[in-house]
């Protein structure tokens, strides 16, 4: 099947009591058995069935399988946010004398996560700029258990090689994990391209609707999700039905809007580079991107999510959020309406300001999470935006 297809019919592994066409809502926490040996054969593995909706439930599986199936993986799991997706992968994976090389410009609390907790535990990571192959090989020690690559990273829309950092991850017996929230599956497949493990925030283009939030590990081979589904399990990163519901009905659409969204994108982002209060525009689609021809090479497009430099720095940035008015001020993005934020004060707010610089996250980026409105209005909205912070842009050049 193609991934449209796919997407709206996915869920059709689940089976239909009475023929529903949608997935059902199995709210219900536990599951009934019919005798005490029963309920023993399901706890040692050996009956198939549900037990107990932390360990799994029908609504929540029809979503796994789902994006599963999209991601073309053997395994999916669904979790409570993308947050407990990347823990949990990190829970199982690392103990103490454990690495990790990542990418630089993760998802600001991806990076603290591994820096504070996980360094309690005596697990390291080292962060590098990953579009650069030779900084991943040159950071591999022989305790290096995770390769971890966000790309496009959020928020500098950087991008790395997913089949060249596999090959150095598995030279050295390490695992690829990739965050593909940023492209969705709709635009890019990691596990196709050798990474071993993806994580999500379903929060994101997944649902599309900003109105739940919510996560998901797919794994390239039954193996891991051995590995992972314990922890998982034990640790309660799970995702609830209704939630699991929600995010289903939102991914039957991902095709529709994955499209709309980057269509919009790319024509902001041709907008954006000329016009005169923006100092740069990094966009995958845009020739001038470094990385344009891996993206072309490895995403079948070049998602919604824009990063600009406004001229003026952080106090036009600000002005030009202020004055927003068809975009909302707020952080998060994939959904169907724009978003516009300050990743240095906001997303990204927990990173000390050396890391943030080093990794490319000036004060003057904005970053733009384009949705599906009407082009037209995006495009006007950002121009009186922008021309309203020139006054700011003045100041700052004055004081310089
Ligand atoms: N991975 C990426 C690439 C993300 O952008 C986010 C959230 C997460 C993981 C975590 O997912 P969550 O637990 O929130 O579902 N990114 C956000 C952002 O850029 N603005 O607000 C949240």
């Amino acid at each position: 099947m193609k991934k449209a297809t796919t997407a709206i019919h996915a869920h059709g592994k689940h089976h239909a009591q009475y023929g529903e066409v949608s997935v059902p809502i199995y709210q219900s926490s536990t599951f009934a058995f019919e005798n005490a040996d029963q309920g023993a054969e399901r706890f040692a593995g050996t009956s198939p069935g549900y037990i107990y909706t932390r360990l799994g439930n029908p609504t929540v599986n029809a979503l796994a399988d789902a994006i599963a199936a999209l991601e073309n993986g053997s395994h999916g799991m669904a979790t409570s946010t993308g947050m407990a997706a990347i823990t949990t992968v990190f829970l199982a994976y690392l103990q103490q004398g454990t690495h990790v090389v990542g990418t630089d410009c993760v998802y600001g609390p991806t990076r603290t996560v591994l820096e504070t907790s996980f360094a309690r535990f005596g697990s390291e990571a080292t962060f590098v700029d990953t579009a650069d192959l030779a900084q991943i090989s040159a950071a591999m020690r022989t305790n290096t258990c995770i390769v971890y690559l966000e790309t496009p990273a959020n928020p500098t829309m950087k991008l790395a090689d997913i089949a060249g950092a596999a090959a150095i991850a598995h030279a050295h017996g390490a695992l690829l994990v990739v965050d593909n929230t940023f492209a969705s599956p709709y635009i890019q497949r990691p596990l196709d391209l050798g990474a071993d493990i993806v994580v999500h925030s379903c929060t994101k283009l997944i649902n599309g609707h900003s109105d739940v939030v919510g996560g998901a590990i797919v794994v390239r081979e039954e193996k891991l999700y051995r590995q992972i589904k314990p922890t998982l399990n034990l640790f309660g990163g799970t995702m609830d039905p209704h939630q699991a519901w929600l995010i289903l009905r939102g991914l039957q659409t991902l095709p529709l809007r994955a499209e709309r969204s980057q269509q919009n994108a790319m024509t902001l982002a041709r907008f954006l580079r000329t016009h005169p209060m923006v100092s740069w525009v990094s966009y995958p689609g845009l020739e001038e991107h470094p990385q344009h021809e891996l993206a072309k090479a490895q995403m079948d497009g070049f998602g919604s999510m824009i990063a600009i430099g406004v001229k003026g720095g952080m106090e036009a940035g600000k002005a030009m959020m202020n004055n927003v008015k068809v975009f909302t001020l707020a952080v998060s993005l994939g959904g169907v309406e724009s978003l516009i934020e300050h990743p240095a004060s906001m997303t990204h707010a927990g990173l000390p300001r050396a890391e943030r610089e080093a990794a490319g996250l000036t004060d003057d980026l904005v970053r733009i999470a384009v949705g599906c409105e009407d082009v037209e209005d995006l495009r006007a909205d950002l121009d009186q935006a922008l021309n309203a912070a020139r006054p700011a842009a003045l100041v700052a050049a004055a004081e310089r």
